[in-house]
Order: structure tokens, then C-alpha cells, then sequence
């Protein structure tokens, strides 16, 4: 007989639509008539709004907003204002930071000035959302779990575009804003500073993001295999131990020799995102302030072998004298 299997099948529970409880004394009202949607219910929650906007994401949104048209402008500017050309070339477009030779100094708006306006306005939209978490998590008397993890993808994002840069003395280390020349840079700073692979801070990062997918998966697989059960109601299931915990835990217990409580389940989650981007940032702000070749670094400490000598010296043609007729 087929059993019931909940790898697609979505509980879609609908009921009255609710507007949520009061809010206190100095909050805005929430915006938005809530209206039920069976898609979204396949996705997650049935129910659409409302959305508490207030002044701390209004002021966000406004910010942002700013943010993406200066580089969208500058972007459209570049294919000389063609919206076909500027559709056609969108993820190769880029609005680049200084050259280096302004350092931290303020460039004329086409050689980065509208880089570092759109920076300011994304640094103060970011900071705003985070301030609207934290305000947010506070009105519901919630702990501040999700900011604090928030706070820990903008320390790698300030590292990227802000500390790291000042640090180096020049704007014109930042990260363009593009698609594909988002990448490129990424590329460029590996090589640059000699193989980011024996930034041990990069392998940290990795095995923090590698780790978080695993737990994630096996979060996510042990619960839908328990939902026939009610595992899903997760917080019945710390108190109320059933059927369902039971058995998750069981399971694990008996394949791998221990298992994670329906508490402890969820700190492993939070340590292992939160990790990725706190050892990414500091590995980002040592490159190029306090190492400037990772696989020197590497084969200085004894983590890598250094290239065995079976060619003869090379030297850099760059120091070579120009062969006559060319000039350098
Ligand atoms: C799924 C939540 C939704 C968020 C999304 C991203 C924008 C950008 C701006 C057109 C998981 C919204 C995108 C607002 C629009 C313009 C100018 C989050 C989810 C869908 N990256 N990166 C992407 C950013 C850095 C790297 C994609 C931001 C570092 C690599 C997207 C930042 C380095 C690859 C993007 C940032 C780096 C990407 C998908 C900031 C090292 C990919 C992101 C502010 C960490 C992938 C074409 C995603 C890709 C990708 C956004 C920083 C490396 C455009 C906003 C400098 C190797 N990055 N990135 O799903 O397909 O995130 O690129 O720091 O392969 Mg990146
Ligand atoms: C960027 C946090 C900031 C984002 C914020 C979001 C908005 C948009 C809009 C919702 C992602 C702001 C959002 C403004 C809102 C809407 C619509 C988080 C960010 C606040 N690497 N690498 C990492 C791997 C190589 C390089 C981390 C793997 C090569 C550089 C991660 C490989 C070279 C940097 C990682 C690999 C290289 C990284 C990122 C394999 C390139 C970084 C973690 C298998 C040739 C970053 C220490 C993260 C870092 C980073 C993985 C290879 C370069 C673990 C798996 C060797 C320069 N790499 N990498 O969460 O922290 O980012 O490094 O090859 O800067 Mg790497």
C-alpha cells in the first residue's frame, strides 16, 4: 500500500486571516489588507501581509533604493542610455571603485565619486534594516538571535567594503557593484594575494558554509520524516516529548552513535551560518594587511610544500630590460 510521503506534499493550513497582536506605544501601524494565496501556502505561510514597514525600514527601503539606481544610471550611462544594450550587457556591467591612486581621498563622480555615493547610501540602508531587526525582534520579545546573526554577514560585508579598503589606504580595494565583475574581483584577490585556499580563515569559512548545507539537510530530512508523527511542531516536541522527537532522535543516535536535541539542533544551525561570514571577515581583513601571499605563508609555517626546484630561475619579465626598439 503507498504510505504517506511528505517530501512535497506542503501542509497548506488556512484559517482567518490575522493581523497580529497590538503593538505598544510608539509603533506605526502595520500596512496592508492580509489576503490568503494557496501558492504561497505550497511555499510557506497562506497568508500575505500585512508588513510592519515603520520608519526604520521606510528610511532602509528609501536608501537601497538610492543605492541601486546610482548604479543602475551609471551602468545605463556606460551603453550610452540603450535600454536593449543595457538588458543585453546587465551582468557584465559594473560601477567600479577608484583607482588607486585617490586612496582614501574623494574622486571626481565619474572616477568612483558615484561608487562611493552608492556605497554610503547601501552601507546606511543595511544598517538600517539591522536596526529594524533588532527593534523588530524587541516589540515581539523575542531574543536577539537574528540580528546578532545578521550582524555577522554585515561584519563580513563592512570587512569587504569598508575595513579592509581603509585599512589598505584606497577606496580602490573595494568591490565593484556587477554580476560577473563581482566575480572577477573575488578571482583577482585570490591570485593577487597568492591562493586564498591557504588562507586557513577561507578554509574555516568553507567548512562552516559545507556544514551548515549537511546540517541544514539533515535538519530539514529528519523533521519531514517525523511530520507523519507531528515532528514539525517543534516546540510541542521539546516539551511534550511524543512519538515523533523520540524517534528523530533515535535514529540519529542509533547511525551515528549521538544525537542533537530539538533545542541543541537549532544552536548547531545558528553557529555554523553565523561562523561562515565571522571567519570569512577576518580572513578578508588579514589579506593584504598582515599576509601578502597566503602560499608563502603557508609553506613558511609548514602547511604547504614549497615548489621543488627541477626549473631553472625564472625571472619576472617585467623587470626585464625591453628589447631595443620597444618601449617600456
Ligand atoms: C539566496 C537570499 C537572496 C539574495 C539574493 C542576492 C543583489 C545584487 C545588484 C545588479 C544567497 C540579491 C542580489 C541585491 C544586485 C546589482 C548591482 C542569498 C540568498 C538573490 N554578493 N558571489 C552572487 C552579492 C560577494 C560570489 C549572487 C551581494 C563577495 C560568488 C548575487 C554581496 C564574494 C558567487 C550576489 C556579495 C562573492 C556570488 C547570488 C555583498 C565573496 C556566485 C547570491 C553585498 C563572498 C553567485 C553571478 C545568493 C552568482 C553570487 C550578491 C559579495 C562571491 C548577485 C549582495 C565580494 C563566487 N552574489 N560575493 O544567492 O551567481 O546569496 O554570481 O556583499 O556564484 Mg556575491
Ligand atoms: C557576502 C555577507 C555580506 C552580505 C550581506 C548582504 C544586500 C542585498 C537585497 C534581498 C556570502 C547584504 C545584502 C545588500 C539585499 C535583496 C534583494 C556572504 C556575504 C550583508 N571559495 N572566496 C568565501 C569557497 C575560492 C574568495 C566564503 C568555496 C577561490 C574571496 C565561502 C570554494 C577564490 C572571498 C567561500 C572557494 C576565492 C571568498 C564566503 C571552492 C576565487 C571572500 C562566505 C570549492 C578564485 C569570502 C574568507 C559567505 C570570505 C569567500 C567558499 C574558492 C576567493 C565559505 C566553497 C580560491 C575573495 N569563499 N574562493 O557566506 O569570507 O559569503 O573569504 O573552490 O571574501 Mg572562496
Amino acid at each position: 500500500m503507498a504510505q504517506y510521503q511528505n517530501l512535497f506534499t506542503t501542509v497548506n493550513a488556512v484559517g482567518p486571516v490575522s493581523h497580529g497582536v497590538e503593538l505598544g506605544h510608539g509603533n506605526s501601524p502595520r500596512t496592508g489588507q492580509p489576503l490568503l494565496n494557496y501558492w504561497l501556502g505550497k511555499l510557506g505561510n497562506a497568508q500575505l501581509g500585512p508588513i510592519y514597514l515603520g520608519g526604520l525600514g521606510l528610511a532602509s527601503l528609501i536608501f537601497g533604493t538610492l543605492a541601486i539606481n546610482i548604479i543602475g544610471f551609471n551602468m545605463l550611462a556606460q551603453v550610452n542610455w540603450d535600454p536593449i544594450q543595457f538588458i543585453r550587457q546587465l551582468f557584465w556591467l559594473a560601477l567600479e571603485p577608484p583607482p588607486p591612486q585617490y586612496g582614501l581621498s574623494l574622486p571626481p563622480m565619474n572616477q568612483g565619486g558615484w561608487y562611493l555615493l552608492s556605497s554610503l547610501f547601501l552601507l546606511i540602508s543595511v544598517m538600517l534594516w539591522f536596526a529594524r531587526t533588532w527593534r523588530r525582534a524587541r516589540e515581539l520579545g523575542l531574543g536577539m538571535h537574528i540580528p546578532y546573526a545578521f550582524m555577522s554577514a554585515i561584519w563580513l560585508f563592512l570587512v569587504l567594503g569598508l575595513f579592509r579598503p581603509v585599512l589598505m589606504g584606497s577606496w580602490g580595494e573595494a568591490v565593484p557593484y556587477g554580476i560577473f565583475p563581482h566575480l572577477d574581483w573575488t578571482a583577482a584577490f585570490s591570485l593577487r594575494y597568492g591562493n586564498l585556499f591557504y588562507n586557513p580563515f577561507h578554509a574555516l569559512s568553507i567548512a562552516f558554509l559545507y556544514g551548515s548545507v549537511l546540517l541544514f539537510a539533515m535538519h530539514g530530512a529528519t523533521i519531514l520524516a517525523v511530520g507523519r508523527y507531528g515532528g514539525e511542531r517543534e516546540i510541542e516536541q521539546i516539551v511534550d516529548r511524543g512519538t515523533a522527537s523520540e524517534r528523530a532522535a533515535l535514529f540519529w543516535r542509533w547511525t551515528m552513535g549521538f544525537n542533537a536535541t530539538m533545542e541543541s539542533i537549532h544552536r548547531w544551525a545558528w553557529w555554523f551560518a553565523v561562523l561562515t561570514t565571522l571567519t570569512g571577515g577576518i580572513g578578508i581583513l588579514l589579506t593584504g594587511t598582515v599576509v601578502d601571499n597566503w602560499y608563502l605563508w603557508a609553506v613558511k609555517h609548514g602547511v604547504a610544500p614549497p615548489y621543488p626546484d627541477v626549473f631553472p630561475a625564472v625571472s619576472d619579465p617585467a623587470l626585464q630590460a625591453a628589447p631595443s626598439g620597444v618601449k617600456p
